[in-house]
């Protein structure tokens, strides 16, 4: 799993370096998802900047930043601070949580009401799928409303983030996404 992560990783920041948030409410796997990346080839930890957020760098040219959303106001002043030139957007859901998705769903929408983060691209890791009382990704969809107040294109993405299934086609697509904006972005520009 890890060489292959490493693979799409790099080829994420084959165009030049990407900074990319992983954002969820607490106990939804990104520690987990992180050390999943650790296994990757050239990883290396970059000292951790602020309270609770981490971040580190899975391979040249990518920047990882991993922080829990939710419950915590008093550092939410601090994220303007990484909400900058973000490339990309992973939010993780525990898709067995399901007394707190509406709060999931509340987070992420707020997310997406600073100016800076209006069209980054997202994708949603509908984590812990292994449990058999996992939400389906359609189920999530519905229940957080994504069709209703999200206005690009949105992808979920099933995942384990314990085996580390999924994570290579979650950031396979996030990499697209990033990729095909920056092309619509080169055309606008022509
Ligand atoms: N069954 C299952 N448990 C998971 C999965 N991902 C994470 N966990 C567990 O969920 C708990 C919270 O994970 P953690 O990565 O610390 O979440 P964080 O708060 O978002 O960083 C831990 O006990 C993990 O072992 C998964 O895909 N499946
Ligand atoms: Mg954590």
């Amino acid at each position: 799993m890890g060489k292959l992560l490493s693979k799409v990783l790099k080829k994420l920041s084959a165009d030049g370096p990407k900074r990319i948030l992983m954002l969820g409410l607490d106990n939804a796997g990104k520690t987990t998802i992180l050390y999943q990346m650790k296994h990757t080839e050239d990883y290396s930890t970059v000292p951790t900047v602020g309270f609770n957020v981490e971040t580190i760098s899975p391979c040249h040219g990518i920047t990882l930043t991993v922080w829990d959303v939710g419950g915590q106001d008093h550092l939410r002043t601090l994220w303007h601070h990484y909400f900058d030139n973000v490339d990309g957007l992973v939010f993780v859901i525990d898709s067995t949580d399901r007394n707190r998705l509406s709060l999931a769903k509340a987070e992420l929408k707020g997310i997406f009401h600073h100016d800076t983060m209006k069209n980054v691209p997202l994708v949603i890791i509908a984590n812990k799928q292994d449990r058999t009382d996992a939400l389906s990704t359609d189920i999530l969809i519905e229940k957080l409303d994504l069709n209703q107040w999200y206005n690009g294109t949105f992808n979920i993405i099933p995942c384990c983030a314990l085996t580390g299934d999924g994570l290579k086609s979650a950031f396979t697509v996030l990499a697209k996404i990033i990729r095909k904006q920056a092309k619509n972005r080169q055309i606008d520009v022509i």
